[in-house]
């Protein structure tokens, strides 16, 4: 099995795309082997990235099939991250009925992605009475989800899967889709399958980490084979209006190094009505902001800013460890895979350590880097830390602050490495 190189744009079919970034070959980065791995070509695949020059829509240029990616056991579990459980709870309370009111008593709700359950237990908490059904195709995660007794159905999404779905629970009043779009093989048919659950009223709300800020922060390590799509507002908004729905709010969050939060409705309903008057007004000041992006050159700069920060990186870990320091990785994000291939500083690593059970006592993909619990209340701490996780540097330096009281040190990669 084999990947499939991109001929044609996953969202509008053109097949003008350009090249934004090569990053050679990396492993397949949520997968991560119980063995030390130092890995055979033939489990490397190309990474490059490609934007279509109709639409706009970046997305990876070489697709890796879905039963190579989610073969094994998925590695990722929302409620792992702490700052990302507070992301959630906040999200549910936006949603509800003190906020937005988009989720009130007896409104059915579907979470398309839900992992192991996170919103939905938050959205539970804040509307007791609404109905809500979670879909994901990770085993593991859905489990956990499933056994706080949310109802969560295993399956891959599509759009049979959705006309299945209604079937058993009916149209919905919202339906969430968080860090997914990203994720799909067949964009056209997840967002077909979206459009279809939702009620005539409904309104879809979905995160997705959000390209602009991608490249103002040099984030190439979000690139890896299950981010198959990276979004603008521009490109979104193209992708959803081929479905019949239209962008009626936006708000920028932080997951992900930056994400968006975008709201849509069916065109044919009170999309423009004054209910989303400010929102729609958002929704065109960052079209308009963008639009002034695209002559800057920042995205055709990622290949060079990549480059540099590569061999930056590799001088900043190197003089660490030529003055006697042991480093490890803190955390072991999917990213991380590509950080470390690309840069090559895995060897410099001693360990790596995460809060995820399940990645505990695994090795990073394509290297012998063993992953440890993460040993933030214990003794035996390395002299320095590869903050690999970056995307929750404030909330991570605030917790290890007697750690670096101590003298202990923080190489953050990017947007640019530097140790602290
Ligand atoms: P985190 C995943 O990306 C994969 P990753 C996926 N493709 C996606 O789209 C996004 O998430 C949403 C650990 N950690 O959240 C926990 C600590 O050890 O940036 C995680 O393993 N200590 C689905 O994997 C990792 O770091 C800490 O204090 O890049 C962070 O992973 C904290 C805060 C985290 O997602």
């Amino acid at each position: 099995m084999t990947w499939l190189t991109r001929a044609e744009c996953g969202s509008c079919g053109s097949s003008d795309l350009e090249l934004i970034l090569d990053l050679g070959t990396s492993p397949i980065a949520n997968e991560f082997p119980t063995e030390p791995n130092n890995i055979s070509p033939a489990a490397l695949y190309p990474l490059r990235m490609v934007q279509c020059a109709a639409c706009k829509l970046a997305q990876i240029g070489d697709v890796v099939p879905d039963e190579l990616l989610w073969r094994g056991e998925y590695g990722y579990y929302s409620s792992t991250s702490v700052a990302l459980v507070k992301h959630m709870k906040a999200y549910a309370t936006d949603l509800g009925p003190t906020r937005r009111q988009l989720v009130s008593k007896h409104d059915l709700v579907i979470e398309v992605g839900c992992n192991d359950g996170l919103l939905m237990r938050h959205l539970h908490q804040v509307e007791p009475d609404a109905r809500i059904v979670g879909v994901d195709p990770a085993k593991g995660p859905a489990a956990v989800a499933t056994g706080l007794g949310l109802d969560v159905r295993v399956a891959e999404f599509s759009r049979d899967f959705a006309d299945q779905l209604i079937g058993e629970v009916g149209r919905a009043d919202v339906v969430i889709a968080n860090n997914v779009a990203a994720h799909v093989s067949d964009l056209d048919d997840f967002l077909s399958g979206l459009t279809a659950l939702l009620s005539p009223r409904g309104t879809l709300v979905m995160e997705v980490q959000y390209l602009p800020d991608l490249l103002v922060g040099n984030g190439f390590d979000m690139l890896y084979h299950e981010h198959r799509f990276f979004y603008s507002l521009t490109s979104l908004s193209a992708a959803l209006l081929r479905r019949g729905l239209v962008l009626v709010d936006v708000e920028f969050v932080e997951t992900q190094g930056g994400s968006i939060r975008v709201f849509a409705r069916r065109v044919d309903t009170d999309a423009s009505s004054t209910a989303w008057s400010h929102g729609l007004k958002r929704v065109a000041d960052a079209l308009w902001s963008e639009s002034r992006l695209s002559d800057g050159g920042i995205l055709t700069g990622l290949q060079f800013r990549a480059d540099r920060i590569a061999s930056r990186l590799r001088a900043e870990v190197r003089s660490l460890m030529q003055a006697g320091a042991v480093i490890a990785a803190y955390g072991a994000p999917a990213k991380a895979t590509t950080l470390l291939h690309w840069t090559k500083v895995a060897p410099y690593l001693s360990w790596a350590e995460d809060t995820t059970p399940a990645k505990v006592g695994r090795f990073m993909p394509g290297t012998s880097i063993h992953i440890r619990e993460d040993s933030f209340l214990r003794d035996g701490r390395p002299d320095a830390y590869l903050l690999t996780a970056w995307n929750y540097a404030p909330y991570i330096l605030a917790k290890e602050r007697n750690y670096i009281a101590n003298g202990g040190r923080f190489v953050l990669p990017l947007p640019s490495p530097i140790t602290l």
